[in-house]
């Protein structure tokens, strides 16, 4: 009998956790008061949407050997953008995934350090994790650039620099989605697209993926939009209310709770028939896209 949605997403979300416990003791060349901020920003509470987008679509290329390090380097990039995100130049925030964050549980310079410090872990993380497969020099390199670009200036950090940018201004829809596209989407896109190259998927369908993921990543924002705005602190593990505090436009702010709720609910449509094209419509696939926007934390 085939292994059920949720057996299979215990099983990879047990195997990306063993993976980050490991990151501290690997990350030796580190002070300890740095190496225990770095552990303390990788664990936690977190969903592991980026590794288990990684892992599915992974698994629904038919690809066989275990490709969980490499899904570990997305969660590391992403962790690392937690720490820097709630830092008090940033959003200056005190709870993160139901604990203090980062550098109210590190100080602020040790946690500023452990999130830079965690951009060659996850470096170092696709690397071990393209040998362990035995994939190629060419794409090991090609993986690395992927989730570098998609963290970079056209991707993550350029998406959060125009998000801090336009705090106190009212945006247009289409600039909120350049926004997102970079700061939110581009890690999606490349938790999807990434897991195309390593099971060396052919160039056509790793581009459906990028645009499935693309779709997927609004959706992921717009959800996160809608419960900061509905939801509570408690329910959330971070603090609600967030983007009305720091007066930023978000999709609710724009066009209200239902109508980001219909949008949402239409990218993940998108998501499935562009699965649906490269013939990856998995029940993994599709438990999770639709986790995206249903989930309540
Ligand atoms: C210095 C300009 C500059 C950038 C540094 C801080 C940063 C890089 C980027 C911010 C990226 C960011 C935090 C985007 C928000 C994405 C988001 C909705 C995060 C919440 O993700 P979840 O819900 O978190 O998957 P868990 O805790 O489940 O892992």
């Amino acid at each position: 009998m085939s292994e059920s949605v949720d057996a299979a997403l215990t099983r990879w979300r047990a195997a990306i956790d063993a993976h980050l416990s490991e990151i501290p003791a690997s990350a030796f060349e580190l002070p300890q008061a740095v190496r225990d901020a770095v552990r303390y920003g990788v664990s936690g509470g977190g969903k592991r949407v980026r590794g288990l987008l990684f892992m599915a679509t992974y698994e629904s290329l038919g690809a066989c050997g275990d490709a969980s390090a490499l899904a570990t380097a997305i969660e590391i990039v992403h962790a690392y953008s937690l720490v820097h995100d709630d830092l008090p130049s940033m959003d200056n925030d005190s709870m993160r995934r139901g604990m203090p964050t980062t550098h109210k549980a590190h100080g602020v310079a040790i946690a500023t350090v452990a999130g830079v410090a965690m951009v060659p872990l996850a470096v170092g993380q696709v690397l071990a994790g393209a040998a362990r497969l035995g994939l190629p020099d060419a794409i090991a390199a090609r993986l690395v650039g992927m989730l570098m670009r998609a963290s970079g200036g056209g991707g993550m950090v350029g998406g959060q620099l125009l998000d801090l940018l336009a705090e106190n201004r009212r945006l247009t829809v289409a600039e909120l989605e350049r926004i997102h596209r970079g700061k939110t989407g581009a890690l999606l896109t490349a938790s999807l697209a990434m897991a195309g190259v390593a099971a060396r998927a052919p160039e056509a369908t790793v581009g459906i993926l990028s645009e499935a993921g693309d779709a997927l990543g609004l959706a992921f924002q717009i959800a996160d939009d809608v419960l900061d705005a509905t939801s509570s602190t408690a329910a959330l593990g971070k603090t609600a209310g967030i983007d009305a505090a720091l007066a930023k436009s978000t999709y609710v702010s724009l066009l209200g709770v239902d109508e980001a709720r219909t949008r949402a609910d239409s990218l993940i449509e998108q998501a499935m028939l562009l699965l649906d094209r490269a013939a990856l419509r998995t029940s993994h696939l599709e438990h999770l896209a639709r986790f995206i926007a249903t989930r309540r934390s």
